[in-house]
């Protein structure tokens, strides 16, 4: 059995989108929520297997991946985050880039030729690289418009990945999928019942979060506690990704109270050469991510008030720089 494997965000989505539009398949999809990074452990058997693996980290599959490898599957995977655990092997095909101003869509992109580029547009905004999806929109001559409408298209269907799980999300994000691919217009899709209803439940969300004030602040850096609400689940991206934009230079977390009174948090860093917000997060368990963004999956509930003063201490003006190695 072949697979399509791919994280559920936008640029998840728009990835295998382009990819499947380039060269049709039906293929079993592997799919979740933004944080259900953990997808090759899904695959049960690599034997004779084609994999395709988008946007998730390769480091966080490593095992899993030298398993299916192992059992002689064909892996070919396009990916931004971390993958220092990447070796050659003649059956994995890697188009893996680590540089803050790219992301999935824009690798799937330039393989293609830009033959599917508003899409990557789309993603590249999902995945809140604004000044990347302007040059890429640019290189269309798309005019402001359209920019504009590809901007909330990618913001929207980023937003329908964030959730503790797929029960979080308003459309499984394999189904999500399955609606858009029938359109190679984005355009197109946008005017779709499915999509205008998503995007009228992402309204809304806003509109709650406009309301949140930070629950600590110093040096221009922000910390947001976000009470453990279906909304407030769906939000969380959505306002860091707000906050990161709204402050490019500052760094800001997003600490969502999970339904078992633990914290999933998201971290993002204005200065990711000198003060990646990989670091702060590694020196927690279940911490990762990449330099501009990363997350702790799980924080206990005791451990709020030291993660803040790292956070502070970490990313003070005075603090020394903290290189990513
Ligand atoms: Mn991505």
């Amino acid at each position: 059995m072949d697979y399509d494997i791919f994280n559920g965000d936008a640029d998840g989505l728009c990835a295998l989108h382009m990819l499947r539009l380039h060269t049709p398949a039906q293929r079993t999809l592997i799919t979740g929520a933004k944080r259900d990074i953990e997808l090759l452990r899904r695959v049960p058997d690599g034997a004779g297997s084609a994999l395709l693996v988008l946007d998730i980290s390769l480091d966080a599959n490593a095992g899993e991946l030298r398993r299916l490898l192992d059992d002689g599957a064909r892996v070919t995977w396009f990916d931004h985050h971390a993958a220092d655990c990447a070796s050659e092997h003649p059956r994995l095909e890697l188009h893996c880039d680590g540089a803050p101003e790219v992301c999935t869509s824009i690798l799937v992109d330039r393989q293609l030729g830009g033959r599917y580029r508003p899409w990557a547009v789309a993603a590249a905004f999902g995945d809140n690289l604004a000044a990347a999806a302007r040059a890429l929109a640019d290189s269309m001559a798309l005019d402001a418009a359209s920019t504009a409408a590809l901007a909330e298209l990618g913001q929207t269907l980023n937003y329908n990945a964030y959730g503790e799980s797929e029960a979080d999300l308003h459309i499984a994000p394999a189904a999500l999928y399955q609606a858009l691919h029938a359109y190679e217009d984005p355009f197109e899709f946008m005017q779709t019942p499915l999509y205008r209803e998503l995007h009228a439940a992402y309204r809304a969300d806003c509109a709650r979060l406009q309301e949140l004030q930070p629950h600590w602040q110093q040096d221009g850096n922000a910390v947001y506690l976000l009470p453990a609400a279906p909304w407030a689940r769906r939000g969380s991206g959505v306002l860091a990704n707000r906050l990161a934009a709204a402050a490019p230079q500052a760094a800001f977390a997003v600490v969502l109270t999970r339904s078992d009174g633990d914290y999933l948090i998201s971290v993002r860093s204005g200065q990711p050469l000198a003060r990646s917000a990989c670091m702060l997060c590694q020196q927690f368990d279940s911490g990762g991510g990449r330099k501009a963004a990363a997350g702790i999956n799980r924080l206990p509930a005791a451990e709020l008030a030291q993660f803040i003063g790292r956070f502070g201490a970490y990313f003070a003006p005075d603090a020394p720089p903290r290189h990513a190695s």
